[in-house]
């Protein structure tokens, strides 16, 4: 860094994002005495809570689970309202988090990280803002979420529409009034299925556009009792620690049966038990659902039953009704009234496979076939996940090698943590990781515990850099494929593929192999005196002369 552009601040470590993964991450930071600036785009903490506030908006985890564990006293203490938590409560537990644990005061809102470059003298990350802030970080730590770049088509004439239109995943923050309004909805994920039945009891008429559908579990939301919480409360370090060992961080009956070791109507029973009681764990209704497509058909086939016999309309049903992709391969929607909201008169279904957007135009949508009109237009397509909020920051590694040119081929990591040419720089629910394929607040304590423990050890013993080493980044990336092919998850064209996004190349970015197991072998790791990695001691003077040659290779304890 020339005088020019010399730091304003020193810190140990510079945070990227104010979600649950940042607070976490800010609050071990602190344990361990490190200087750290959170850096937050959002004028409020929360993440992707702090931005997705489209009606209906609802975590598809319940709320005993969707929270963090790691302090008893506030597990005790907070009151969650309902079954299912929606985005406004979910908001307010995460600013409850940041007042109860004085959190806010390294916390810098409406502000981005545009750039950190790695400084070889220095041994240290240069960091720079969209407000001007240069910083110089020995630690940069991305906790930039997996779902925070959301995505708006390029359709020819968006900007010539004279209506209003919305992102899902960017609302404003006052509510948005479609009454009597004819309301346009590009996209059937969990936001749009979410917000569909909800924009639907205002608006005048609504026109879904669906370009792929999706399955969907009804949540039976309903307000949580006293009773279940203290239930809940009473056996929590128990219950936390049964999560923590899961698939996927979440306790749901897990079937130990395969669909085929039971007869038709006993596999019936189990499909509608597990229908009746909501949500997601109905994918585990037996062990083979992700791994057999025939199994998988029998649970899928129940599913759009179910469509057949809420839709009244059959040909909306059979549009509706999913064909493509074997159920759960994409992310499963859970949700409230969403089939039913199509029997409602004013509600009307596109299928853009048949009729494909062509254009945007002042007054609507414009399809092969017809030409809609509209008040509003609301995007419910998603976003360019788990990389899209690393892409747009410029990471610069040894060599000037830039992190979006190393990845170009797909992320590469170690562990989803580390990524080989890019010391001390550390993702929370990184590509490689179980990240989205679990309940994330889980996934995100186990990885901020990992790299705080890491950091940790390297304090004890002077080191000063961590790095992956290539040998056991190529070697995770082949066990994350090589897991992944065990399942029927490639075979879905998703965002879990990158299949979503034009040009991103197609390569599976969670790892498929359970959180359990993920956080057994990360334990590992660490047993083996962090396996993997390269760790180079502190020079004499610190920040002294330029360091060359090769690294010290200098294994540390499990601590
Ligand atoms: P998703 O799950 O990525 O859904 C986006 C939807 O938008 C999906 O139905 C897409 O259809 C559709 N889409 C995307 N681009 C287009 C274009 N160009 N034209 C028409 N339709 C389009 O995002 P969500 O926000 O709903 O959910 C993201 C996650 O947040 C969710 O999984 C939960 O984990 C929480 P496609 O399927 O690509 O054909």
């Amino acid at each position: 860094m020339s005088a020019a552009t010399s730091p304003s601040r020193i810190v140990d470590a510079v945070v990227v994002g104010a979600g649950f993964a940042g607070l976490y991450m800010l609050y071990r930071l602190r344990e361990l005495g490190m200087t750290t600036r959170v850096f937050e785009a959002g004028d409020g903490v929360g993440g992707t809570w702090y931005w997705n506030r489209y009606p209906g908006a609802r975590c598809d985890v319940e709320s005993m689970q969707y929270s963090y564990s790691f302090s008893p006293e506030l597990q005790q203490e907070w009151e969650w309202t309902e079954r299912y938590p929606q985005q406004e409560e979910i908001l307010r537990y995460i600013n409850h988090v940041a007042d109860r644990f004085d959190l806010r005061r390294d916390i810098q809102l409406e502000t981005r990280v545009t750039a950190a470059t790695w400084d070889e003298g220095q041994q240290r990350w240069n960091v720079t803002t969209d407000r001007g802030d240069q910083l110089s970080a020995r630690y940069l730590i991305s906790a930039a979420g997996c779902l925070s770049a959301g995505r708006v088509p390029e359709i020819e004439g968006l900007e010539s529409f004279q209506g209003q239109w919305y992102h899902t995943g960017n609302w404003p923050h006052q509510p948005v009034d479609f009454s009597g309004q004819r309301v346009g909805i590009i996209g059937t994920g969990s936001s749009g299925i979410q917000a569909i039945p909800q924009i639907a009891k205002q608006a005048r008429q609504v026109t879904v556009f669906q370009r792929t559908p999706n399955f969907s579990i009804p949540a039976w939301n309903r307000p949580l009792s006293p009773e279940q919480q203290k239930e809940w409360k009473a056996r929590y370090p128990q219950l936390r620690e049964q999560a923590r060992n899961t698939r996927s961080g979440i306790l749901y009956d897990y079937s130990q049966r395969g669909t085929f070791e039971v007869d038709e109507p006993e596999r019936q029973r189990e499909y509608e038990r597990r229908w009746e009681r909501g949500g997601a764990n109905y994918t585990h209704a037996f062990n083979d659902i992700f791994f057999d497509r025939a199994a998988n058909d029998q649970a899928a086939e129940f599913v759009r039953s179910k469509i057949r016999s809420i839709v009244k309309d059959p040909a909306v049903a059979a549009k509706l009704a999913p064909t493509d992709h074997a159920i759960g391969t994409k992310r499963i929607c859970v949700d409230t009234d969403y089939y039913t909201t199509f029997n409602l008169p004013h509600v009307s279904l596109v299928d853009l496979k048949a009729s494909p957007i062509e254009a945007i135009v002042p007054g609507g949508i414009r399809t092969a076939d017809a030409t809609h009109e509209f008040d509003s237009i609301v995007f419910a397509t998603g976003y360019d996940a788990v990389t899209g909020s690393l892409d747009r920051i410029a990471i610069r590694g040894r060599d000037g090698l830039a992190l979006k040119q190393k990845w170009a081929d797909g992320p590469r990591t170690y562990l989803g943590i580390m990524t080989a040419g890019f010391p001390n720089l550390f993702f929370i629910t990184g590509p490689g990781s179980p990240s989205v394929l679990t309940n994330v607040v889980v996934a995100i304590e186990q990885h901020v515990d990992w790299i705080a423990r890491c950091l940790q050890s390297m304090q004890q013993r002077h080191i000063e850099v961590a790095e992956a080493r290539t040998d056991a980044e190529d070697q995770w990336v082949d066990h994350v494929n090589e897991v992944a092919d065990k399942t029927l998850f490639p075979t879905t064209a998703s965002w879990y593929t990158g299949a979503n996004v034009p040009g991103k190349r197609r390569v599976f970015l969670p790892y498929v192999g359970g959180l359990g197991n993920y956080t057994a072998i990360c334990e590992q790791v660490v047993a083996d005196g962090y396996r993997g990695m390269r760790l180079d001691p502190v020079p004499a003077v610190e920040g002294a002369a330029p360091r060359t040659g090769g690294n010290v290779s200098a294994p540390i304890d499990a601590t």
